[in-house]
């Protein structure tokens, strides 16, 4: 009896406390906000950054992202040529041209390290969560949300001037069989030139031609071929069904599509869609094999993320892996270890975290070098290292909400009634063999 009442008084006290962080409808029964505040505050340093669907977010998380974006492009650290935005373009500029200077590798070898192989999805992982770690030294509230590409509100919610800005204007494009189509520079909301979103024009350059594409954001929002949206979820159920990474890879990043019998067909599909869909690409019939040409800042890959969709986009990208990983695909089997260039597998170090081992090589516009952040010689990031991405600070509202709540509180709340049926029922017994004595 006496033990009962010990753990059901733990049980109790510890049940209010959960009450009032995690359960907030139990904590407003009696509970004044000043004691509610105080628990809260509590657990700062372990709270994750929550990345919510875009469709979700309020006006005012809308305009905090906006804000800290763009004081990310105006804010220049000591002793850079750079914003920190234009930081970030640099380093994924870099990340598509490397030169590796260490042993094994000749100097002539350029390597794309972070699309088109296994890289893709862990050195996104680690580029956008230092985005938006630099996105919170401008406001800790933000996240970046995502833009779930199935979702056919998300385009309505982004593109609008108070939010991402709209569509371009001022091109119009002829589509034999398709009709005309406009995109261009973005004149209005907050990223157009006028309103401060000037883009550096040694750093956003066509990849092929190496001619700049200017300082203004061009879209070319769902001109034809890339004009279908949403995705079908089917689709996106498909590629989550994969098992082997490679393939999962290839299929998430959008090279290839895999049919429910497994036959594999190559193009453009998903991440590389989606790119399409806002850039704009066209297609060129004349080269075998058949080339796209991209129109706009988003569908030139290595400069695309000076469209800030860029961001939205990739965050759903790695939603999607770590919903695959959480389904039967966790830890370090379901990544190569090995058969991959360097800069791939599981162990490599992925530039710019690998102490210097690589350097970007020089385009015609720049010298990316001298442009880059200094990065710290043991600021050294492995594929391993990523692969739990709640070690790195965030979580998903959807990951959230599948997670079973905290054990305390629920457990707490089973186990207490289970424990008050036990003493009723005791009490109840123990009643009866009193009658009965
Ligand atoms: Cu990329």
């Amino acid at each position: 009896m006496k033990l009962l009442q010990i753990l059901v008084k733990s049980l109790i006290s510890s049940v209010i406390i959960v009450d009032v962080i995690t359960l907030p409808a139990f904590a407003h029964n009696g509970m004044d906000h000043e004691h509610h505040e105080h628990q809260h505050t509590a657990k700062p340093q372990t709270r994750l950054a929550v990345r919510k669907d875009v469709t979700d977010l309020s006006s005012a998380e809308k305009k905090d992202l906006v804000h800290a974006i763009k004081t990310l492009k105006t804010t220049i650290p000591a002793g850079s040529q750079l914003s920190i935005y234009d930081q970030f373009i640099a380093i994924h500029l870099g990340a598509t041209r490397l030169i590796h200077n260490h042993h094994g590798h000749s100097h002539s070898s350029v390597k794309e390290l972070a699309h088109e192989n296994a890289a893709f999805l862990p050195w996104h992982r680690q580029y956008i969560r230092r985005f938006e770690q630099a996105l919170q030294t401008v406001n800790p509230k933000v996240s970046l949300p995502y833009w779930d590409s199935t979702n056919p509100k998300a385009l309505d919610v982004i593109f609008k001037d108070d939010f991402l800005s709209p569509n371009g204007r001022g091109v119009t494009i002829n589509i034999p069989g398709r009709g005309s189509f406009t995109g261009g520079p973005v004149q209005s909301g907050p990223f157009s030139s006028a309103n401060g979103w000037v883009l550096k024009p040694e750093l956003n350059f066509d990849p092929v031609t190496e001619q700049s594409l200017g300082t203004s954001l061009v879209r070319f929002l769902q001109a034809p071929p890339a004009n279908d949206y949403p995705l079908p979820q089917r689709d996106i159920d498909r590629v989550q069904a994969l098992d082997d990474y490679s393939l999962y890879r290839a299929a998430l990043e959008g090279f290839i599509s895999v049919d429910e019998q497994g036959n594999i067909t190559r193009g453009g599909f998903t991440h590389n869609y989606i790119h399409g869909l806002v850039g704009g690409v066209q297609i060129d019939l004349t080269t075998n094999p058949v080339s796209f040409k991209g129109l706009g800042t988003m569908s030139n890959i290595p400069s695309s993320p000076y469209d800030p969709v860029f961001w939205l986009h990739h965050a759903n990208v790695d939603r999607l892996w770590a919903e695959w990983q959480a389904n039967g695909h966790e830890g370090i089997d379901f990544y190569p270890a090995d058969g991959q260039p360097y800069g791939h597998n599981l162990d490599d170090l992925m530039w710019p975290w690998d102490g210097g081992m690589s350097t970007p090589e020089a385009t015609a516009l720049a010298d990316l070098l001298s442009l880059l952040p200094d990065v710290d010689a043991q600021d050294l990031v492995r594929p391993r290292d990523v692969l739990d991405y709640t070690k790195l600070g965030y979580i998903y509202d959807r990951h959230q909400m599948k997670e079973v709540p905290e054990p305390t509180s629920t457990f707490a709340l089973c186990s207490l009634t289970a424990l008050a049926a036990i003493s009723l029922r005791k009490r109840k017994q123990q009643q009866i063999k009193y009658r009965q004595l």
